[in-house]
């Protein structure tokens, strides 16, 4: 007869046990290390009696991790291909980026669950997002793993967010398997970006053993990887393999009852609301009744109406669920991510999911422009803020307060970007609001000094355009940490700058290295007030008057200095309609026509060629107001405005220095 034995090793003594044939035994040593002996082999390990924790050896739970474009997503396409799904038929490219926004973007942005069978071991995979102002959905998908895929591209190497979501998983303890992918790429460097990779290992967690971490070479795009870069497989069998090999199986207690974390929601029309997470202990089946632990240890009784697992991207039905597995349940409506579902009689909370604090925020109200509710079908504050909440329970990162005394709501997250694409999907769904400029989160510490968040930045760009990435780095209290020339002609400088310079400087940076310059920031933490600098360098275009630009007023304003309207364009009091050339705003007349006379020499002058105006982008409009200025999202349009639109009130405030709220 065959018995597994799985025992975790917590003190080093003589192990009791001497396999043979009939044995397999399997030893984890801490949570990072893993092996399996062959059977019969003799295993001259020890275990404590205490705390004997069982592992479930047919299920790997395993996040890929790495820095924002390195391939995570087109690998889970070829794991998907290669563990034999999709066998009959062509699949669609990056099928995990299942979001509208995601396809459009070519980017992930929430941590999405998915499952592979494996020579008979389940592996559940969460595919993560690489863009930093999406961190927290790493760390809410770390919470299901028991080891990662840090991926790194094989030319780029070790990125910011590289760095990032390494710490994160190390610091759970995680199994690390090094991937290093794209070496089909011309540049490639595949040896150069390994000890890269090792040095980062080694600065985050100084242990030699780091140094034995599986090393595979891959190229995501074929589906193909290998333990040389010059010498692939033309599979990723050995991917596979390594996954189930090094990574450890999930760990769980025989003596404890039912308890899954919610790591994720879901919805379905038919089943409503959907749990997603990772059975801790014990099993469930349909119809149980179980309880959901809230966040103030409030308890909501449940039956569960059914019960589901992931086959590739999609749910498939089961009757049982057991430890370790991630699973979906259905049968609750009120539960948030972080509860902990569990049986009745011994109701045990789980430690909740803890994501960084928010760094950025921003204020979202009504839309207050004339032209309000032309477009959209959700215009009153309330729905807003109902949306918004909505957004909260299933997006970990973010938090949403309503302002005391006025209808606006205060959305907390982790970046620009982030909050962007709330904006973004809400507008889809036919809401019109307004949102302010984002405004760094200030801390104090115990002494009661003022800090604030510092990104470390890593630009990458032409030699010839390094002075000016440095001037303007330096003009927002930037400091430069090193630069290094390469062998084209380009420059890698990396800074640390407070993430106040980092709004509003993505775009001037496009524009100053021509589209050649890359740049990576990520959160290094929060430090000392760095002091004073301007946060915008122009003024405003403003229009003092509602009406229609005129291609005649707007020639006239063109030496002013960049448009944003066409001829026209509906305008109103108090919408910006170009940024000034100098600091200052300035009041202007889009809608001026020519006078008119009853003599006319010509055509000629009838007609004027303007430059055309390129539309700005959400995220564009929302780094570029001011700070008494606010972004109009419709449906169909982006607009900016005052906060104040009637100009006389504007001036009245402007001489009192008080700047108004939403
Ligand atoms: N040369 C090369 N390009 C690849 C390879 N794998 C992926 N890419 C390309 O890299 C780009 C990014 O791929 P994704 O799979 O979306 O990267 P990701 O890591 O999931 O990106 P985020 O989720 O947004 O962080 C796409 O244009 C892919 O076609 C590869 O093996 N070789
Ligand atoms: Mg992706």
């Amino acid at each position: 007869m065959k018995r597994n034995f799985d025992l975790r090793i917590d003190r080093w003594a003589i192990l009791p046990i001497l396999p043979s044939e009939e044995h397999a035994v399997q030893v984890v040593v801490g949570k990072g290390s893993f092996r399996t002996t062959p059977l019969g082999q003799c295993v001259p390990l020890c275990y404590s009696g205490a705390d004997m924790k069982k592992i479930e050896t047919n299920i790997r739970n395993i996040a890929i991790i790495a820095h924002v474009d390195h391939g995570k997503t087109t690998l889970v396409d070829g794991l998907f291909t290669q563990s034999g799904l999709y066998a009959n038929g062509r699949m669609e490219e990056r099928i995990m980026d299942s979001g509208v926004l995601e396809r459009e973007r070519g980017i992930t942005i929430s941590a999405k669950n998915c499952s592979i069978d494996w020579k008979g071991v389940r592996i559940n995979i969460i595919d993560t997002p690489g863009h930093a102002d999406f961190g927290g959905e790493v760390e809410r998908g770390l919470s299901m793993v028991d080891g990662v895929v840090l991926l790194v591209d094989a030319a780029e190497g070790p990125l910011p967010q590289t760095r990032f979501v390494l710490d994160k998983a190390l610091g759970l303890h995680l199994a690390v398997i090094i991937v290093i992918n794209k070496v089909d790429r011309q540049d490639a460097r595949p040896q150069q970006v390994l000890e890269e990779v090792y040095d980062l290992l080694l600065e985050l967690h100084p242990d030699e053993a780091m140094l034995e971490v599986p090393v595979l070479y891959c190229v995501g795009r074929e589906g193909s990887c290998g333990t040389e870069p010059d010498a692939l497989d033309g599979n990723l069998h050995a991917l596979l393999d390594a996954m189930v090999a090094h990574i450890p199986g999930p760990e769980y207690d025989d003596s404890q009852p039912f308890q899954m974390l919610v790591s994720d929601l879901g919805y379905s029309d038919f089943l409503g609301r959907l749990a997603i997470g990772k059975v801790v202990n014990g099993s469930a089946s349909t119809n149980d009744s179980l309880v959901c632990l809230g966040e103030e240890g409030i308890m909501v009784p449940l039956r569960v109406t059914r019960l589901q697992r992931y086959m590739g991207p999609v749910f498939v039905e089961t009757e049982r669920i057991g430890p370790g597995d991630i699973v979906v349940l259905s049968g609750i409506e009120r539960v948030s991510i972080g509860d902990t579902i569990c049986t009745r009689d011994n109701p045990k909370p789980l430690p909740r999911i803890s994501v960084d604090e928010p760094t950025v925020a921003m204020q979202f109200g009504k839309n207050i422009s004339p032209l309000a509710g032309k477009e959209g079908s959700f215009v009153q504050a309330t729905k807003i803020h109902e949306r918004l909440v909505k957004e909260a329970l299933r997006n970990v990162s973010i938090r949403v307060e309503k302002n005391p005394g006025d209808d606006t709501v205060t959305v907390k997250g982790r970046g620009e970007f982030q909050l962007a694409i709330i904006i973004e999907s809400m507008r889809r769904e036919g809401f019109e609001l307004c949102v302010g400029r984002p405004t760094i989160i200030f801390k104090e510490d115990d002494k009661g000094r003022k800090l604030e968040p510092i990104e470390l930045v890593r630009i990458d760009c032409p030699e010839t355009h390094a002075g000016i990435v440095m001037e303007k780095l330096a003009k927002r209290k930037g400091l430069m940490l090193d630069i290094t020339y390469g062998t084209d002609e380009r420059v890698t400088m990396r800074f640390e700058l407070p993430s106040r310079g980092m709004i509003g400087y993505r775009d001037e940076f496009l524009t100053d290295t021509k589209g050649n310059g890359i740049m990576h920031a990520v959160l290094k933490g929060y430090e000392p007030y760095r002091g004073d600098f301007p946060e915008r360098f122009s003024g405003s275009l403003v229009s003092d008057r509602s009406g229609n630009a005129v291609a005649y007023g707007l020639f006239g304003l063109e030496p002013r200095g960049r448009l944003f309207v066409k001829p026209g364009d509906a305008v109103y009091e108090g919408m910006v309609i170009g940024e000034h050339n100098r600091e200052v705003d300035l009041a202007v007349n889009p809608t001026r026509t020519k006078k008119l006379t009853n003599l006319r020499a010509s055509g000629k002058d009838d007609a004027v060629t303007l430059t055309p105006v390129v539309p700005m982008s959400l995220e564009q409009a929302i780094r570029f107001i001011a700070d008494d200025e606010m972004v109009e999202v419709t449906p169909k349009s982006i607009r900016l405005c005052k906060r104040i639109l009637n100009g006389q009130q504007r001036k009245i405030f402007e001489s009192r220095g008080y700047l108004p709220t939403m």
